[in-house]
C-alpha cells in the first residue's frame, strides 16, 4: 500500500495485525487504540469474532518531512474467511503475527504464519517483515520463549519476536512500534526502487475498504447476510493530529546517555547499535532489522583487540564486529561507508552466509561506527572432524571434500568481494554450496588492490585451522597418501592434486 497521499502530502502506509482465530487481534489493536487515542472501527462482528476487519486510523511523526498516517487493520482469523485475511495481506507493509503462545495452539499458528509467508513472498519483491506477538503470556501453558522459535520454524529470522499480554496491554505497543520501523524500513527501499507512488489512497476509511472487500464478494453483502446482519453504518474514524505518542518515538533516536568525552573513542566502549536505528542506517532494509532484534545484543559483552577492532559474541548465536577504521565524526561519511559496504555485501551475497546486517549507529561519544553482525554458521570443520573416528578413507574424501570447498569459494570470492579472507573456519554449507561465514573486510579494504589467496597460502590456513586433526592425520598418513597415490592415477581432479599436495607438506613430512 504504502503511498504518498498528494492532498494532504502524508505518507500513508498500512500495518495488517493478522494470525488464528481467537489470539488476541481485536484486543491488542483496541489497546493500541486506547494508548494511542483513536476509535477502533469494527464492521460486522458476530458474538464478539471479527467478521470484516477491525480499522484504526493514525496519524503521527514525520518521515521526510512528511506526516505518517498508519491504517491498522486486523483480519478476521476464522478459516471460512480466509479469501479476506489473504486480500488484506497483500496489501500490508508489515505484519504484525499475534499468535496464541500456549502449546495446544502452536500447531494452528505454524499453519498460519506459513501461509502468511506464502502470502508474502508471492505479493511482491519488497521485503514485508514479520513481527510475532507471542501473546498470551500470562497463560500458564506458555511455551519459554526460547523454544517458541523452534516450534514456529521461525529459525531463519525472517521474524521478530515480541511478547505480550493484550488484555493488560503489556507489549503491544513494542510490537507496534517495531512494526513501524519495518515498515518504514520498506518505504525507504521503495523509495531508493523508484517503487513509491505519489496518488490517492484508494482505500482512505474503514467505509472504502468495507466496500472493497463486499466489492471482491460481487457486490453483495451475501456474507454478513448468511451470520444474519445488516450492514450497520460506520461510526466517524478518528485520525489525532500530531501527538506526542508512540510514532515520535520511533521517528526520534533516542540519545544515549554516555556524554560525549574528549578522550580519543578507542578507550571508550562504542555504544552498541539498538532497535532505535533509524531507517535507511541498516543494509538489507527490512530484514537487517529483524536480525538486530533477535540478536538482542546486551552492551556488557564488547572487546577491543590489539588493532582496535571491536567485537562481541552473545556466547553462541551472533558475532558483532567493527572495524577499527569504521569510526565517523560525521553521519555523512559513514553513511558514504555503509552504503559502499552494502555495495560489497550485495556483489558477494551467494558466497556469504546469509543470516547478516550491517548498521551504522551512534557511538555515544558524538561520532558514528559502522557494526556488521551475524549469525555463527557451523563451519566445514565440523563436517570434517567425525571422519577423524572412521577411517583413513573417510578421512581422506573428507580432507578432500574440505580442500575442495575452501578453494573453491576461494576462487569464488576473488571475483566479487576482493579482500575476504577465506579459511575453514569462516567456511560454511548451505544447502547452494559452500559460503564465507566470517567478518566482511572494512569497505574502504576494496579500493586497495586485493591480493589474491595464493594456493601455497590457503593450504597454510587450512594446516593452521585443522592442527587439531594433524596428530590424528599423521597416524593414518601413510595410507591416505596411497589412496591419495590410487586415485590421482584414475583422475586428474584439482582437489585430489591438492589433497596430496596438503598431505606431502602437512602429514607426511
Ligand atoms: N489470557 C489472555 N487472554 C487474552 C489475551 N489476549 C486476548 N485474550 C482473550 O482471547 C479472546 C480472543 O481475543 P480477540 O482479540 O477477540 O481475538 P481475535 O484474534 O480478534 O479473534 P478473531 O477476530 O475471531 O479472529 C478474548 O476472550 C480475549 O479476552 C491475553 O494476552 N491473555
Ligand atoms: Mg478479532
Amino acid at each position: 500500500v504504502a503511498l504518498i497521499d498528494p492532498e494532504s502530502d502524508a505518507l500513508v502506509i498500512r500495518i495488517v495485525y493478522d494470525g488464528p482465530p481467537m489470539v488476541g487481534k481485536t484486543t491488542s489493536v483496541q489497546r493500541l487504540a486506547s494508548g494511542l487515542g483513536g476509535n477502533v472501527v469494527i464492521p460486522e462482528e458476530v458474538n464478539g469474532r471479527t467478521v470484516f476487519f477491525d480499522w484504526l486510523d493514525y496519524t503521527g511523526g514525520l518521515f521526510e518531512g512528511r506526516r505518517i498516517r498508519c491504517q491498522i487493520v486486523s483480519v478476521p482469523g476464522q478459516a471460512s474467511l480466509a479469501s479476506r485475511r489473504r486480500h488484506l495481506l497483500e496489501s500490508a507493509d508489515v505484519v504484525v503475527f499475534v499468535a496464541d503462545s500456549t502449546r495446544a495452539e502452536l500447531d494452528i499458528a505454524k499453519k498460519y504464519l506459513d501461509g502468511l509467508r506464502s502470502v508474502l513472498e508471492r505479493s511482491g519483491k519488497t521485503a514485508v517483515g514479520i513481527v510475532l506477538q507471542a501473546n498470551k503470556r500470562d497463560h500458564e501453558e506458555a511455551v519459554p520463549i526460547t523454544e517458541l522459535r523452534d516450534l514456529l520454524g521461525t529459525a531463519d529470522s525472517r521474524v521478530a519476536i515480541v511478547e505480550s499480554v493484550a488484555t493488560d496491554g503489556l507489549g503491544v505497543r513494542e510490537a507496534f512500534v517495531l512494526a513501524v520501523r519495518l515498515a518504514l524500513d520498506r518505504v525507504r527501499e521503495l523509495m531508493r526502487l523508484n517503487l513509491l507512488q505519489m496518488a490517492k489512497p484508494e482505500i482512505d476509511s474503514a467505509e472504502d475498504l468495507l466496500s472493497e472487500l463486499t466489492g471482491k464478494e460481487h457486490g453483495s453483502l451475501a456474507l454478513a447476510t448468511e451470520f444474519g446482519l445488516t450492514h450497520t453504518r460506520l461510526a466517524e474514524v478518528q485520525s489525532r493530529p500530531l501527538a506526542a505518542t508512540a510514532l515520535e518515538s520511533v521517528l526520534r533516536p533516542t540519545h544515549h546517555s554516555n556524554p560525549p568525552t574528549p578522550s580519543p573513542p578507542e578507550s571508550v566502549a562504542p555504544a552498541l547499535p539498538g532497535g532505535d536505528v533509524a531507517s535507511g542506517m541498516i543494509w538489507p532494509p527490512v530484514d537487517g532489522r529483524l536480525i538486530l532484534h533477535e540478536a538482542g545484543l546486551t552492551p556488557n559483552l564488547l572487546t577491543c583487540d590489539k588493532t582496535g577492532n571491536w567485537f562481541a559474541t552473545d556466547g553462541s548465536k551472533w558475532t558483532l564486529h567493527s572495524h577499527a577504521e569504521a569510526r565517523f565524526d560525521a553521519i555523512n561519511a559513514g553513511r558514504q561507508a555503509l552504503v559502499a559496504w552494502a555495495r560489497m555485501h550485495v556483489a558477494s551475497l551467494n558466497h556469504i552466509s546469509r543470516r547478516r546486517c550491517i548498521v551504522l549507529s551512534e557511538d555515544g561519544s558524538s561520532g558514528y561506527r559502522l557494526w556488521q553482525l551475524h549469525a555463527r554458521e557451523s563451519s566445514i570443520i565440523d563436517q570434517f572432524t567425525p571422519s577423524l573416528r572412521i577411517s583413513p578413507e573417510a578421512m581422506t574424501t573428507s580432507l578432500s571434500e574440505l580442500i575442495e570447498r575452501v578453494f573453491g569459494l576461494s576462487a569464488l570470492c576473488s571475483k566479487t568481494a576482493p579482500g575476504i579472507h577465506i579459511t575453514p573456519a569462516t567456511t560454511s554449507v548451505d544447502p547452494s554450496g559452500p559460503r564465507f561465514s566470517g567478518n566482511m573486510p572494512h569497505p574502504a579494504a576494496e579500493t586497495i588492490a586485493p591480493i589474491a589467496q595464493s594456493e601455497s597460502s590457503l593450504l597454510r590456513e587450512i594446516a593452521s585451522d585443522l592442527s587439531f586433526a594433524l596428530p590424528d592425520m599423521v597416524r593414518s598418513g601413510r595410507a591416505m597418501l596411497e589412496l591419495l597415490d590410487a586415485h590421482a592415477a584414475e583422475s586428474r581432479s584439482d582437489s585430489i592434486r591438492l589433497t596430496r599436495r596438503f598431505v606431502r607438506r602437512y602429514v607426511v613430512t
